[in-house]
């Protein structure tokens, strides 16, 4: 059982080492991402998070279908909400989370990367919500944020039909943010997280919680917050360095403040 994390520079990377089982989530795996997804939102060590899983094939084949069988209601329950745990760990933690999908990210792999704010797949990668198949829905926020990421009627279609598509589809279809080959994936990945680490922490926490008000709420409550957030930042060291660093022609260093 792992769930690894490596560190590089400023950014964590969480691997679902399970490859045998093509990364799919049993209970123990699943708790032990929700623990340390946790523990990565309190670390101001880590200003950015990469979800990937193990090996070549699987970024992560979705829950665990062989404990799933057995499951009755209650424990049904508990085990969507551990998935939404997961999921809004990842949507809401107050620093970029990035999923780095090498392979299938099916079922539960694609809610979990549709939770993080940016996706980047590798040329093999397959996504799709195929828990139809097995006569479920997608119980870890999926049919909600598929629906939010690319539109009403290609999450429809994915969600009732159980359709895979290749990276090309869903890098046109607006479901990952860029595609690359398999071998340039960690690279790609790594210097994203790079260019993010640069910025201020503090606004991209403040900016991601912005974007996030768009999933609630009523439109005039969230214009009004979101000037909020905007005039806090003014508060900040970062802001007064960018600024100054614009005006004299050189590069921010941020320093969280
Ligand atoms: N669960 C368990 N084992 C899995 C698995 C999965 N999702 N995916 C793959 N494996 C296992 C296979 O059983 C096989 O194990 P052994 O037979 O060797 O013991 C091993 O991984 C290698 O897989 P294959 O031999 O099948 O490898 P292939 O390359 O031929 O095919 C595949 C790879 C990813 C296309 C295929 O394995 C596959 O179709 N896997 C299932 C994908 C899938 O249907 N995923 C969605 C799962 S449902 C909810 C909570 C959660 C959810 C919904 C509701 N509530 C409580 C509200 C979420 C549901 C799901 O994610």
């Amino acid at each position: 059982m792992a769930i690894d994390v490596e560190r590089n520079d400023g950014a964590a990377v969480v691997t679902v080492n399970r490859p045998e089982a093509m990364n799919a989530l049993d209970v123990e795996h699943a708790e032990a991402l929700r623990d340390r997804l946790a523990e990565l939102a309190q670390d101001a060590d880590a200003r950015v998070v990469v979800l990937t899983g193990a090996g070549e094939k699987a970024f992560i084949a979705g829950a665990d279908i062989k404990y799933m069988q057995s499951l009755g209601v209650l424990e049904a329950r508990r085990w969507g909400e551990l998935g939404h745990a997961c999921g809004e760990l990842l949507e809401t933690m107050p620093k970029p989370t990035i999923a780095a999908i090498n392979g299938f990210a099916l079922g539960g792999g694609c809610e979990l990367a549709l939770a993080c704010d940016l996706r980047l797949a590798s040329a093999n990668a397959r996504l799709g919500q195929p828990e139809i198949n097995l006569g479920i829905l997608p119980g870890w926020g999926g049919s909600l944020r598929l629906a939010r990421t690319t539109t009403l009627g290609f999450a429809k279609e994915l969600v009732l039909t159980g359709r895979q598509v290749d990276a090309a589809e869903a890098l046109d279809r607006g479901l990952v943010n860029a595609v690359c080959e398999p071998g340039d994936l960690r690279e790609r990945t790594l210097e994203l997280c790079r260019a993010l680490t640069a910025k201020s922490p503090l606004a991209l926490a403040y900016a991601k919680e912005a974007v996030n008000l768009s999933l609630q709420g009523e439109h005039g409550a969230n214009l009004a917050a979101e000037a909020r957030l905007f005039a806090m930042l003014f508060a900040s060291e970062d802001q007064q360095e960018g600024m100054a660093a614009f005006a004299e022609k050189r590069q921010p260093e941020f320093r969280g403040r």
